[in-house]
């Protein structure tokens, strides 16, 4: 059904819109929740967020949903869970992300963010760890995304599909992120296809045209979450200082520290944003 290999969403001949709708049917059998409201994919360091929304309803490995496969990254959980947030609506918490990096092409990338659409949810919550590119932060630190550079020449969208993505990052939710944190950092995420980190060239680069996160997931989702109506609001934890900002070498292992003892204070200022929405 939904190995590595053999999955619908490889034949050009059917539509991803399609296996999105499966995939939420499946969904909806599965966890016994019809439609979810509201959506969340939870990147490096935001993984225990999911915690502190609600009550679990169901938990299903994405590996039994059309068009999911495994996770390959460590620090990734391969789940999709049903919540029941304090004001009865429910949320979809995905952690099974599939990266442009790992070539399975860009439909499974944003396979997720179609199904939540096809379940019902109006909003689309994506989390990411990345790096930072602005001097006064420190590995930590969360960050509002304002906008996105998409360096990955790639788009989630099929044909002549001419989506606006003027405001694709929600004013409206970045308004309520803000009435949380007064405080919150925010900048404009570029996504590099990785998965090697950036020369620090490439991050001088990334500053001269605008940005100031580097990543490498959330612009495509964010694309074919507009594409699907809904409402996006991007945020990244910043997990280390993008390469050439600081003297330190990158390493995944301490994406994966900073993001551990991230993880207690994003959980509560993601709670706290979703029970706003
Ligand atoms: I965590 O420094 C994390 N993800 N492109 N660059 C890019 N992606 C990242 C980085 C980084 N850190």
């Amino acid at each position: 059904m939904s190995d590595n290999t053999q999955s619908p969403l490889d034949d050009p001949q059917v539509s991803p819109h399609e296996v999105a709708k499966q995939a939420a049917t499946q969904l909806a059998e599965k966890t016994g929740i019809e439609r979810h409201d509201i959506a969340l994919t939870l990147g490096s360091g935001w993984g225990r967020a999911a915690d502190l929304l609600g009550e679990t309803v169901a938990e299903v490995p994405a590996s039994e949903i059309e068009g999911f496969s495994a996770s390959g990254v460590p620090g990734h959980s391969g789940t999709l869970r049903s919540i029941r947030l304090a004001n009865g609506r429910h949320a979809l918490v995905i952690g099974a992300r599939t990266h442009f990096y790992e070539d399975r092409g860009v439909r499974r990338v944003v396979h997720s963010v179609r199904t939540a659409a096809a379940a019902g949810a109006t909003v689309m919550i994506l989390t990411n760890g990345a790096g930072g590119i602005k001097r006064h932060w420190r590995p930590g630190t969360p960050a509002l995304i304002t906008d996105h550079i998409n360096l990955t020449a790639a788009s989630p969208l099929e044909g002549a599909t001419f989506v606006d993505l003027t405001d694709l990052y929600s004013p409206r939710l970045r308004g309520l992120a803000r009435e949380v944190d007064p405080e919150f950092e925010e900048g404009v995420y570029v996504q590099f296809r990785g998965p090697h980190y950036e020369t620090p060239a490439e991050v001088r680069y990334a500053e001269i045209i605008g940005g100031h996160i580097v990543g490498m997931s959330t612009g495509l989702e964010a694309i074919a979450a507009r594409e699907a109506g809904m409402e996006v609001l991007g945020m990244s934890l910043i997990t280390n200082l993008a390469a050439g900002i600081s003297d330190e070498p990158l390493s995944h292992a301490e994406v994966i520290a900073a993001g551990k003892s991230a993880e207690g204070k994003l959980a509560k200022l993601l709670a706290e944003i979703v029970g706003r929405i």
